[in-house]
């Protein structure tokens, strides 16, 4: 089975001026892209592959053949990162978390504001590429963290909601600003689908 890129449920246009068009067009199409072609060639060398789902290979990356192991990292937790990233985007007035994981961020940030600054400054001081994220950890608590490279947070938990803070994803509109990125995000969050994966994982 071969992994494909996901289709956005949005156009590339959606998300301005937060993000802008050409900035989304590049990243979906010819980096998300990437990422998929380059796991699905090194998965083409391991015809014995025993995980049939993505979550579940980048789980046991240790136990894959050496040879494909830095591959299956980058390009798998590429994969995963972006569709996780790109599904959880959508522009609309004020976006705010609602219901169980509202509660959720008051028990463990305090308060929504407490939380923003949180995973803004996790974005903000990833040194070099790389991504913040909003995670339901082993202990059933929300946290914050970022990770380098395409590296992904399932070793820590659950990933709710994630932003790539590499430059190929601000560039073109924000040049080096990734702060004013970052503070940009909080625009276009879909949380309805932050608390699905909220809801399922709890
Ligand atoms: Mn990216």
């Amino acid at each position: 089975m071969k992994y494909q890129l996901p289709e956005l449920k949005y156009n590339y246009d959606a998300l301005e001026p937060h993000i802008d068009e050409l900035t989304m067009r590049i990243h979906h199409t010819k980096h998300h892209q990437g990422y998929v072609n380059n796991l699905n060639a090194a998965l083409e060398k391991f015809p014995d592959n025993p995980y049939n789902d993505l979550e579940s290979l980048l789980k046991n990356i240790h136990k894959l053949p050496e040879s494909i192991q830095t591959a299956v990292r980058n390009n798998g937790g590429g994969h995963f990162n972006h569709a996780l990233f790109f599904a959880s985007l959508k522009k609309s007035e004020k976006p705010l978390p609602e219901n169980e994981l509202a509660q959720a961020i008051a028990k463990d940030f305090g308060t929504y504001e407490r939380f923003v600054a949180e995973f803004a400054n996790a974005a903000k001081t990833r040194f070099g590429s790389g991504w913040a994220w909003l995670i339901l950890n082993h202990d059933h608590r929300l946290e914050i963290l970022s990770t380098p490279n395409q590296d992904t947070p399932l070793d820590r938990g659950t990933p709710l909601l994630g932003l790539d803070v590499w430059e190929h994803a601000y560039y073109l509109k924000y040049q080096n600003r990734r702060i004013e990125y970052v503070d940009n995000f909080f625009n276009i969050i879909d949380w309805s689908v932050v608390s699905e994966r909220y809801n399922k994982a709890r």
